[in-house]
């Protein structure tokens, strides 16, 4: 292996016109199926966000999931999510869009939202990373505020197999590092994509909010927050960040 790409993701493709959730599907196979296959499916009747929040999946979006079993400690396991932000943020890059990562687990254009990344898993077995990019699709009425699409920023429809091919590979790219255990180099491509750096934050766990000024992400992928009370250091796990 090279180091510079594992050529893991995508080596099978399983293409489905629709699924209630291709994460859903992606975990009752994941048993079954080598690591890097791909789950794609035209539209979603129930795509997930994170904490039972659906994510809108009508055609025209890139709806998909990649089955994985990389052998590292599950203490790694977390920065996957960051592998698919990354790759999207390097696609979106290939096709002129400017976009970046509002930590943990969005990538933003212009102020909204342009994709979400979901991973599950089973430790040990696998983890399902999910990834939904918003590409020609419509975006719905009520998330018009928050949210964008390739064909949006650029005022023109994208070859959603292109968007799709790019993807892969980015993803393989990222994987591979993942594989080779450089997270540092990980962590670095993170920072220097944050939209978050440097700004004021609030995070949303369950039952409690924190309000400070962004200052750093640390190797562990853990969000550095200055606070009144001093640093305090947020596990990305499933909080919400909102800008202030
Ligand atoms: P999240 O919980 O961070 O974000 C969900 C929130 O994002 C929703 O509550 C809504 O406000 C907003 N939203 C919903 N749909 C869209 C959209 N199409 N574009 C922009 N904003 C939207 C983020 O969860 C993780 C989403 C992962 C989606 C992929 S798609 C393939 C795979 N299968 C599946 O069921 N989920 C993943």
């Amino acid at each position: 292996m090279s180091g510079l790409g594992s050529e893991i993701i995508g080596r099978k493709i399983i293409h489905l016109p629709e699924v209630d959730s291709t994460n859903e599907y992606a975990k009752l196979i994941a048993l079954d199926e080598r690591e890097g296959t791909v789950v794609v499916a035209d539209r979603q009747t129930a795509g997930k966000g994170r904490k039972g929040r659906t994510w809108a999946s009508p055609e025209g979006g890139l709806w998909m999931s990649v089955i994985l079993k990389p052998k590292a400690e599950p203490k790694h396991l977390p920065t996957l999510v960051f592998i698919g932000a990354l790759a999207v943020v390097d696609t979106l890059w290939k096709f002129g869009i400017e976009a970046g990562i509002k930590w943990p687990n969005d990538v933003w254009v212009n102020g909204r939202k342009i994709c979400g990344v979901l991973t599950e898993g089973r430790i040990r077995e696998f983890v399902i990373l999910g990834i939904g990019l918003n590409v020609n699709n419509e975006v719905p009425e009520e998330l018009r505020k928050i949210a964008t699409s390739m064909r949006e920023f650029l005022g023109r429809e994208v070859s959603l197999s292109e968007a799709f091919h790019t993807l892969i590979r980015n993803l393989d790219h990222w994987y591979g590092l993942f594989l080779d255990r450089r997270y540092g180099e990980i962590i670095s491509a993170l920072k220097e994509r944050s939209i978050v750096l440097g700004k004021e934050v609030k995070i949303i766990d369950d039952e409690t909010e924190l309000v400070g000024r962004a200052v750093d992400i640390d190797v562990d992928g853990a969000l550095i927050l200055e606070t009144p009370k001093g640093r305090v250091r947020v596990l990305h796990g499933d909080v919400s960040l909102r800008f202030l």
